[in-house]
């Protein structure tokens, strides 16, 4: 039987007696990026670790969350990632260089690899042919340590694409209109592979809009192909030996097929409050806007900016609308400038932000209250922007340019020819630092400010608990409602007491204060628990508050793993009707849970009502040590590895 890509990629980098069963795949990692928010504590972990260079092919440390340096908290964690990644042998991309998986896709993402990244969007690698995930912090310390990393063997999902992209429509529509078809929580579990004759037609960036977006259905990874867009692609950035061709056997089977017709597509839009929620521009047209934002990780190549710049020459943006532009990186940037297209954006009205993250993870460039902002980004949660009743949409940067333009919603497949040139990316290194030979690198002094505190410690698991049911919340809670991030948050990710503040605040206001209170507590769940973005945070803080247990009708990939790794039991209702008996405040009590962890079942009784309700712990083997351990690095230290 043939193969898809990624079961090769898979198959080429098993490591075949690490995996606890058939459905456990133990991978052999040669590439690893972290970014600064989650990144600090990834390296605290590292440093447990006890090794004296990384062991990966290459690791990169990218800062480009926490830019804003409004206190000391931010160039304090940026120098202690500069310092630990010279001390380990780790490239290090400073502030200003730009967004982590745009510049990893320039310049170091190579067909027919495996990547790791301390966030979701990593998959936007797939573009080039590697197998390329988001993963905890933790995890990626491993992977840096020589370890394997561990996924449940994933599904496979063909999109097959038709046709070719109409006038004003372009990837980020195809991204939406997948999102349309399978919802956020269509791809978990599954890698999705876009095939057919219609991605001849698609260039790198474009498939990198695509792939970093399948976060947002929830896969395990996205990928493309390694082909001839790929080879121009990678002789564009000056690497052409990093290509190699590679594509699935034409006999592969897959577990499901998608069809996408290019050609009949529109300008797609979601709407507030998830990337699902999509409808056509034309539907929502018309509809006033107060600010428009072209960036992130998902739609900020010179492609994007140039189709933007394309829309606004010559025109103003309208009274009252607030435009930011943040290129994805300085290579992008330079294109801009070489190319005229920043002066057409500036002199349109555009305030141009730095090539970071920025107000996509809401560090700056808050809407207006109740205002509605447009965004070429991947994630729309409420109050992500930093605005709580913002209205906040997403789209193309055809869409936003237009729209920016005319106040208001516009489909751009309803302008004339965009009249948009893509000038030859001219591949800059920025101000990477490259590591140091090894004797040297022992001797770096890693600096920590006052802002790095060290990772939490805590005990075994114990056989029985006791806790409160503290919240019960409903579907598709993001990590951003359990950790919310945003420029008064984020300063503290290496500082898990003076996070823990805010845990959990978008549910209820008043949840860390009552989990105090309650010593242990338990939380219920509906479906896709903890989609979204990978950071640990939103299991190490909660940890931290004395959560023990997540009871929930399923859960998103990276998060489940976090839980696992922090020591937090991720329980699945085994009917989700159950859901309905559990009640908030209640008491609850697991007992067996030693003996419940191995054979992955347990029950959750509420005191109170005295309902006795059954619940599934599906865990690989070594997961299931790692819970009894007491979490991820419990087990380092038990069994170093
Ligand atoms: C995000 O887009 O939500 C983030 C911020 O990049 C996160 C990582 C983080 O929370 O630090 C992600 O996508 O994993
Ligand atoms: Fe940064 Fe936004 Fe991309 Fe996350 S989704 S990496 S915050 S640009």
């Amino acid at each position: 039987m043939g193969k898809t890509l990624a079961q090769k990629i898979i198959e080429n980098h098993l490591v075949r007696e690490e995996c606890s069963s058939p459905e456990d795949a133990a991978l052999r990692i040669d590439q690893t990026l972290t970014q600064d928010a989650t990144g600090t504590m990834a390296y605290l972990a590292l440093e447990n670790m006890g090794i004296d260079r990384v062991r990966t092919e290459l690791s990169v440390a990218y800062v480009d969350h926490n830019t804003l340096q409004c206190g000391f908290e931010n160039p304090d964690d940026a120098q202690y990632i500069r310092t630990v990644a010279a001390r380990y042998g780790i490239v290090y991309s400073p502030a200003g260089n730009g967004i982590c998986h745009r510049l990893h896709l320039e310049h170091f993402g190579k067909p027919g690899k495996t990547l790791i990244g301390s966030d979701s969007h990593t998959p936007t690698c797939g573009a080039l042919g590697m197998l390329a995930m988001g993963a905890g912090g933790m995890d990626v310390a491993v992977a840096m340590a020589g370890g394997a990393y561990h996924i449940p063997m994933p599904k496979m999902i063909r999109v097959n694409l038709s046709g070719r992209l109409q006038k004003g429509v372009s990837a980020k529509d195809l991204a939406l209109e997948l999102l349309r078809q399978i919802s956020v929580k269509g791809g978990v579990g599954a890698v999705i592979e876009w095939a057919g004759e219609g991605i001849a037609a698609l260039r790198v960036p474009e498939r990198a809009t695509i792939c970093n977006m399948g976060a947002e259905v929830g896969a395990t990874s996205t990928v493309f192909p390694s082909d001839e867009q790929t080879k121009h692609f990678l002789i564009e950035q000056g690497r052409e030996e990093d290509y190699i061709p590679l594509r699935s056997d034409e006999d592969a089977v897959y577990d499901r097929e998608i069809l996408i017709d290019a050609s009949s597509l529109k300008p797609l839009i979601a709407c507030p409050h998830s990337p699902d929620n999509v409808r056509t521009v034309k539907e929502v047209s018309g509809t006033p806007v107060n600010q428009v934002c072209i960036g992130s990780c998902t739609n900020s190549s010179v492609r994007d900016m140039m189709s933007a710049a394309a829309i606004l020459k010559g025109k103003r943006v309208a009274e009252g609308v607030e435009l930011s532009v943040s290129p994805g990186s300085r290579e992008v940037l330079e294109a801009m400038i070489a190319s005229g297209a920043l002066a057409d954006m500036t002199a349109a009205g555009a305030r141009i932000l730095e090539c970071a993250c920025g107000p996509c993870i809401g560090m700056g460039f808050s809407p207006v209250s109740g205002g509605v902002s447009l965004r070429t980004f991947n994630r729309n949660f409420e109050g992500r922007s930093g605005t709580r009743d913002a209205k906040v949409y997403l789209c193309s940067p055809e869409t936003a340019a237009l729209s920016a333009v005319m106040g208001c919603i516009a489909d751009p497949s309803e302008l004339d020819e965009i009249a948009c040139a893509v000038p030859q990316a001219n591949s800059t290194m920025g101000n990477m630092v490259m590591p140091k030979p090894e004797n040297e690198a022992r001797r770096t002094e890693i600096l920590r400010g006052p802002n790095i505190k060290p990772m939490p410690k805590w005990g075994r698991m114990e056989d029985s608990l006791e806790a409160c049911l503290t919240l019960k919340a409903g579907d598709n809670i993001t990590t951003d409602h359990i950790m919310p991030a945003g420029a008064k948050i984020l300063p503290y990710r290496s500082n898990i007491p003076r996070m823990s503040d805010f845990c959990l605040t978008v549910c209820d206001a008043d949840f860390p204060t009552k989990a105090k209170q309650a010593g242990q507590t338990v939380i219920a769940a509906g479906e896709n628990w903890g989609q979204g973005s990978s950071r640990e945070h939103a299991a190490l803080v909660p940890r931290y508050l004395g959560v023990r247990a997540i009871v929930a009708k399923s859960f998103a990939r990276i998060h489940k793993a976090n839980l696992v790794n922090a020591g937090i039991l991720p329980l699945v209702f085994a009917d989700p009707a159950d859901y309905d008996l559990l009640r908030q405040d209640d008491g609850i009590r697991i007992d067996g849970i030693k003996e419940g962890v191995q054979s992955g079942k347990l029950t959750v009784t509420d005191l109170k009502s005295g309902h006795a309700i059954e619940t599934r712990c599906e865990l690989d083997a070594r997961q299931k040590q790692i819970l009894l351990c007491g979490g991820l690095m419990n087990y380092m230290e038990e069994y170093g590895k």
